[in-house]
């Protein structure tokens, strides 16, 4: 792999990201209701602190998807053709892709994909070395644009894996799209496996998303020290507050940042009024039943082949229409 091309695509990216960071952020505080774009909460900071989320207590959804992995891997990679190719969407590390190849033996190569540049450096020549027989094909490109898979892995079978719940971030209809995208870049006869996070009490999704250390409140605020930084914003973190609540009618967790009083933020070189107690929206989580989304899934050219749950989280398997 040609590490030089791969750098310098990724400073590409990121100067385009950069610009779409600033129009972004811009329309989201000049609407009525204001929002952010949930994909900005991950730079550096944001990353370590989604990180140590995966690690608190109340944040269920990563444990339980690893448990399910572990637990039925041997059923999950018994539905996947022999010699095929994982196809993994946004593979900012490879963790729970390692569960599936220390499982089963057919798993024949490996295509990370992912924006970033930097798993390729950190993680595949563990990956290689730890598994031996993988062909690895990184992919660096945004996996809901069109893209083509690598040549090299064009005669395998295909077998697309969207883990972490990260499918719950878009409105239903959106996740939808993206399942038929998946379809549509995987061809023909294709396999995915898809996590999901499901519909529960009020209580367990609700601290899920506040847990008592705090570390999801200082995710969310580190949107504003990103903007702060990056778009020469002035927010004062300890004006707003975070908060994260479900809305059962929608069956989706929302978080919030919660401005604690009247004032002005100056971003950009714009300025935004903000009402005592008016909030940003800055993500949705939406949460579903194995029977709503195994629906979006049939509506979007998937059939459920298997489904797996510890009762908080699921794992479906699907195959192409
Ligand atoms: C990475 C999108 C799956 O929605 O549960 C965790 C992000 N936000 N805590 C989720 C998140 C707050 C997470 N996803």
């Amino acid at each position: 792999m040609d590490v030089q091309a791969i750098a310098q695509r990724s400073q590409q990216e990121t100067s385009r990201d950069d610009c779409w960071f600033e129009r972004d952020v811009v329309a989201g505080l000049a609407g009525k209701v204001k929002s952010l774009p949930a994909k900005y909460f991950y730079d550096v900071a944001g990353s370590a602190l989604f990180e140590r989320i995966t690690e608190v207590p109340e944040y269920y959804v990563t444990r339980s998807e690893i448990g399910i992995l572990q637990s039925y891997g041997l059923a999950i990679t018994g539905l996947l053709p022999a010699g095929c190719a994982l196809v993994e969407f946004g593979a900012g590390s490879s963790r729970k892709s390692r569960i599936l190849f220390g499982t089963a033996a057919n798993i024949a190569a490996y295509v990370p994909v992912d924006i970033s540049g930097d798993f390729l450096r950190k993680d595949i020549v563990h990956l290689q070395k730890d598994f031996p027989h993988l062909g690895v094909h990184p992919v660096i490109c945004d996996f809901t644009t069109e893209f083509d898979l690598p040549e090299s892995i064009l005669s395998l079978p295909r077998v697309g894996f969207f883990p972490g719940s990260t499918i719950g971030n878009l409105e239903p209809s959106e996740a939808g799209g993206l399942l038929q995208h998946f379809g549509e870049v995987l061809g023909e006869g294709a396999t995915l496996l898809v996590g999901v996070d499901l519909v529960k009490d009020e209580r367990t999704l609700a601290s899920a998303y506040d847990d008592a250390e705090r570390v999801t409140a200082r995710f969310n605020l580190n949107l504003l020290k990103r903007i702060n930084r990056e778009l020469d914003g002035n927010f004062v973190l300890g004006r707003f507050r975070h908060l994260a609540l479900y809305n059962a009618e929608l069956a989706r967790v929302e978080m919030h940042l919660v401005s604690e009083c009247r004032q002005e933020v100056r971003v950009a070189g714009r300025v935004f009024q903000f009402d005592a107690g008016e909030s940003i929206h800055t993500e949705n989580s939406y949460k579903y039943t194995l029977e709503t989304f195994q629906d979006i899934a049939g509506e979007n050219g998937w059939s459920t082949i298997g489904a797996w749950t510890d009762g908080l989280y699921s794992v479906h398997a699907l195959t192409r229409r």
